[in-house]
């Protein structure tokens, strides 16, 4: 069912054990809203818990309270009575709903979220999920503390490439602009983002000179094989390096996880990479999305190249 924003409030408000969850291959959007909605919740007295199926990158490690982030156990249990699940959907969250049978309260901003089976407020003109948290946490009457402000301020400027992206609106800056007045430090948060080790530094030297490009240069590739993929800890931004390429219309990056798992990110100038993505059975925005190839990467590049065929 679909909620206003009140009605997300009022859930909220009427549970006591909260269980905040997102997406595995958590992005600082997936972070930021987890760890500011938990901050929140515990100001109201609630039990909040983050819990995500996945590694968190070391790229957003000066989060605050990001130590107390758990990965569900095989066969563990959390005693909960809501699951709180931000900026995905319930099949992005790898073994989260093994912990707890208690219903799903869905917030996000994914145009390809159509989950109609739990509750869901869903504003696909969010450049961010923590722009609908800043809003949520404002009908809440949560105080904003330069914690919960700095995890807010950096879920939106990750997920909007530092205010470029076209998801970029005024109202993307008008939040921003109320953050700052919270203390944050915009220019820290962008050190900490973009800081890379030495080893992501030679890792991105090296996939960059994969690059391919198809289509007579309308789309441009990169491939991250498992030699590569064990060498770095992040290829995040990488795929912006070469969607700037003059005449390319759509970027890509195949990464290695598993023997038969290629995770696929795309991002493009106008093409509709959602609709792309969801395609190949995952998600997205208009110009960024991306799913899990359930096959080696050959097979998985094949797929892909077929699919952009239909395009170009
Ligand atoms: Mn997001």
């Amino acid at each position: 069912m679909k909620l206003t924003l009140k009605e997300v409030a009022n859930k909220l408000n009427s549970a006591e054990k909260i269980l905040v969850t997102a997406h595995v291959s958590p992005d600082g959007d997936a972070l930021g809203s987890t760890l500011a909605m938990c901050l929140a919740l515990r100001q109201f007295g609630k039990t909040a818990q983050i819990f995500i199926d996945d590694k968190l990158p070391p790229y957003l490690n000066f989060l605050p309270h990001l130590d107390e982030i758990k990965r569900p156990q095989e066969g563990e249990k959390f005693d909960a009575d809501l699951i709180l699940l931000l900026d995905t959907v319930i099949d992005r969250t790898g073994n989260i709903r093994s912990l707890t049978d208690a219903p799903i309260l869905n917030v996000d901003h994914h145009v390809t979220n159509t989950g109609t089976e739990n509750d869901l407020y869903l504003e696909p003109n969010a450049a961010a999920t923590c722009e609908i948290v800043f809003d949520l946490l404002k009908e809440m009457g949560a105080t904003f503390t330069k914690e919960i402000a700095t995890c807010i301020y950096t879920g939106i400027a990750t997920d909007t490439g530092f205010f470029k992206y076209q998801s970029t609106t005024p109202k993307t800056l008008r939040t921003a602009a109320e953050l700052l007045e919270c203390d944050v430090e915009p220019n820290y948060i962008s050190e900490q983002v973009e800081r890379r080790t030495l080893n992501d530094f030679i890792g991105i030297k090296h996939a960059l000179q994969t690059t391919e490009m198809f289509f007579g240069g309308k789309v441009a590739g990169i491939v991250v094989d498992e030699q590569l993929s064990k060498i770095v800890d992040t290829t995040e931004g990488i795929i912006d390096l070469i969607r700037v390429i003059e005449d390319v219309e759509i970027a890509f990056v195949l990464t290695y996880k598993e023997e038969n798992a290629t995770k696929l990110s795309l991002r493009s100038k106008n093409v509709n990479v959602a609709e792309i993505a969801k395609k190949l059975g995952g998600g997205g925005h208009i110009r960024a999305a991306g799913c899990t190839f359930h096959t080696n990467l050959d097979e998985a590049k094949e797929t892909l190249l077929k699919t952009l065929g239909e395009y170009f």
